[in-house]
């Protein structure tokens, strides 16, 4: 009911399908974020015209507000968002240790305060399998804790082992449920035998897809690549691979290129609220007084109802009068371009040529804005 059919490799690029009883992913996947069972700014029909197959929402969010028990109550997150397709929930310890106040973590778990409203909470591996399961969750995350990079090893580590055995506790409290995954997450910084120790521990306890967590925390890209280079090999090959909380667009190819599957990042409908537009030609700023008078559309080639149908002058005043279409604009077009990417890296793999497909992506880059 929940499986993984590896159907191409490139290299180390892979392309694939995730099945679930609520539909395919076709991977290379990109998760769009809906933290607050919601896109912002898109309607839901509109965010599965981009060409998303699942959504990410989080843990931590949605047990603070609306509650988990009461979007329970209302028939589950799917139907209470209108979104019937995936969705993968975030278990929320990551999410505490950069969002809330007053944390406190022991062995046990964390303990915290709402950055919304200062109420007090906890959260344990056990409490976020309860939630995510509450929710209705179609791939759940294992609960874990990420130290921000640069730290020391001995912090990594005892941080590591910490998350893996948080790891066995998930597994154990989410027990058998037919159609819904489980994902380990591995944790190590940026130091190869902790990534090893960790990936050991993970396959041993057996999960129905592995995530790469603890980079994009500070450490560049390089040094993120340097980790992508073995990191995914460490992973059983017949399960999805999840790299969390990444990115741009060119962090997503050069991830997918090292064998990551999945990824989820708020940079396409965040940016799409503050004027950043992705295109062909690298980040366009729609606030810039260059846009003024432009009648073009922001990229000619793009399909997106902004580019079918606005120019960049129009997409400028409505941005700069703040206006709500803006929003609704932007991120619609950056959801459609990662949505491409992915589509174009998906196919370049299928038919074995994603270098060249990848040698063309960084040269249209490298020409800069029309
Ligand atoms: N763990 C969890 N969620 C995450 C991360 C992690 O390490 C990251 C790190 N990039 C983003 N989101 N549970
Ligand atoms: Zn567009």
């Amino acid at each position: 009911m929940f499986s993984f059919d590896l159907q191409a490799t490139d290299g180390t690029a892979r392309t694939g399908v995730i099945r679930t009883p609520r539909g395919e992913i076709r991977t290379p996947a990109f998760m769009p974020v809906g933290t607050a069972a919601t896109v912002k700014a898109m309607m839901p029909e509109s965010v599965r015209a981009t060409g998303a197959d699942i959504l990410l929402g989080n843990t931590y969010h949605l047990m603070l507000r609306p509650g988990a028990e009461r979007i329970h109550r209302l028939g589950g997150l799917h139907r209470f968002m209108n979104w019937d397709r995936p969705i993968l929930t975030d278990s929320g310890g990551f999410q505490v240790m950069s969002l809330a106040e007053l944390r406190k973590l022991t062995e046990k778990g964390v303990t915290f305060r709402s950055h919304i409203d200062g109420s007090k909470h906890e959260l344990t591996p056990e409490r976020s399998m309860e939630i995510q399961k509450l929710l209705g969750s179609d791939i759940v995350m294992c609960f874990d804790e990420c130290p921000a990079l640069p730290a020391d090893d001995a912090r990594v580590a005892e941080s590591m082992r910490l998350s893996m055995r948080w790891a066995q506790r998930s597994r154990d409290a989410f027990g058998d449920r037919p159609g819904h995954a489980l994902f380990g997450i591995q944790q190590g910084g940026v130091t190869r035998d902790l990534r090893e120790e960790s990936a050991e521990a993970l396959t041993r306890i057996g999960f129905d897809g592995y995530a790469i967590g603890g980079l994009a925390v500070g450490e560049g890209q390089e040094a993120m690549f340097g980790v992508l280079d073995y990191a995914p090999g460490m992973l059983p090959e017949d399960r999805p691979r999840y790299l969390m909380g990444v990115g741009k667009p060119d962090d997503i190819v050069g991830a997918v290129k090292r064998g990551v599957d999945m990824m989820d990042c708020v940079l396409p409908s965040r940016s799409g609220r503050t004027g950043q537009a992705f295109t062909r030609r690298g980040v366009v700023n729609i606030k810039n007084a260059r846009h003024q008078d432009d009648p073009r559309p922001l990229d000619e080639q793009c399909t997106c109802p902004a580019c079918s149908n606005y120019s960049r002058a129009y997409l400028h005043h409505v941005f700069r009068s703040q206006e709500i279409i803006s929003s609704m604009l932007l991120t619609w077009h950056n959801l459609h371009y990662f949505q491409e990417l992915m589509d174009g890296m998906r196919g370049a793999i299928a038919e074995a040529r994603f270098d060249a497909w990848e040698e063309t992506f960084h040269a249209e880059r490298a020409k800069g804005d029309i």
